[in-house]
């Protein structure tokens, strides 16, 4: 499936064709895993599906809203989490987790120090042959570090980022996780790298009910579940009718083979004020059209069911 296009190694069709296939990706997960309870979703998706994914590790992202006091405390309390949901998954313990940036990019031209952003770095060159997949779930600033300083590691990478909109919703595509860090945002479309990207209002259609989330995690006797339903209780409250779980379009874009339509369009730039400009370019990026949510929920929790049982052995 590799294409040689100049010194990249994936196009964006074989990267479309290698999505929609049940071939074992390399993958990289990268999340501001307390900024919500949704990225907790996704973290437990790609631990439970061994066979479509090799999770080679998970770093953590800083964030700043109510639930963070600094970009800093945002990626220590994402870390934590990610630590706690390992424990709790009971599926591959010896994962290692990194410690991402304690702040945004200060502009983009230069990188953020970081463990993750390093561990990236040699984890990328240790594949130089196949993509290595990171699915980033927040502000992308670990990978345009990463990016910045060891530029030759954007041939084999591919970026599945939960950011940004849709060209056609207007001049500016704003979002929080493209928000937070424009200037990482800016170096991820001018990597050249192959850019899967999962637009809001595509996302948005990954919505469950609450008594559909509910009744599944209180059924299950996966540890997990019950510190989930406990935090699924403490944000929304008894009256909500439902809620979008953001990230587990990362999640099911990496590990449900053929749940995503994809687009094939060149690759824009980002401008300041969060808008795509548009450019003449060789590179592509895939954007997100449709997802079939159903299909990823159900993939979830059929995978949660099958980790009970291997857990319980
Ligand atoms: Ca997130």
């Amino acid at each position: 499936m590799i294409l040689k296009r100049g010194v990249f190694l994936f196009t964006a069709d074989s990267i479309k064709k290698d999505l929609a296939s049940s071939r074992r990706k390399k993958v990289i997960l990268d999340s501001d895993a307390f900024n919500e309870i949704d990225d907790q979703y996704a973290i437990v998706h790609l631990l439970t599906s061994p066979g479509q994914c090799d999770l080679l590790g998970i770093c953590a992202t800083p964030y700043l809203n109510d639930r963070s006091v600094s970009a800093a405390d945002g990626e220590r309390k994402s870390y934590d989490e990610i630590v706690k949901l390992l424990s709790l998954t009971c599926e591959n313990t010896e994962l290692p987790v990194l410690h991402g940036s304690a702040n945004f990019l200060s502009d983009r031209y230069t990188p953020e120090p970081s463990e993750a952003a390093d561990w990236m770095i040699q984890t990328v060159k240790k594949y130089p042959e196949e993509p290595v997949y990171i699915v980033a779930l927040g502000a992308i600033t670990n990978v345009a570090s990463a990016f910045l300083k060891a530029p030759e590691i954007r041939e084999n990478t591919v970026v599945i980022w939960l950011g940004a909109n849709l060209p056609e919703v207007g001049k500016n595509i704003d979002e929080f996780n493209l928000r937070e860090d424009i200037s990482a945002g800016q170096v991820l479309f001018d990597s050249g790298a192959v850019i899967v990207l999962l637009p809001m209002a595509v996302t948005a259609n990954v919505y469950i009910a609450q008594t559909e989330m509910k009744d599944f995690l209180q059924r299950s006797s996966l540890p997990v579940c019950s510190y989930l339903h406990e935090e699924w209780c403490g944000y929304m409250g008894e009256e909500a009718h439902g809620k979008v779980i953001w990230d587990l379009a990362g999640s099911g874009a990496a590990a449900v083979p053929g749940c995503c339509r994809f687009e094939i369009l060149p690759t824009p730039a980002l401008g300041d004020d969060s808008e795509y400009v548009r450019r003449e370019t060789e590179n592509q990026m895939l954007m997100l059209r449709e997802i079939d949510a159903p299909r990823i929920f159900s993939d979830l929790f059929g995978k949660m069911e099958q980790a009970v049982r291997r857990y319980s052995k």
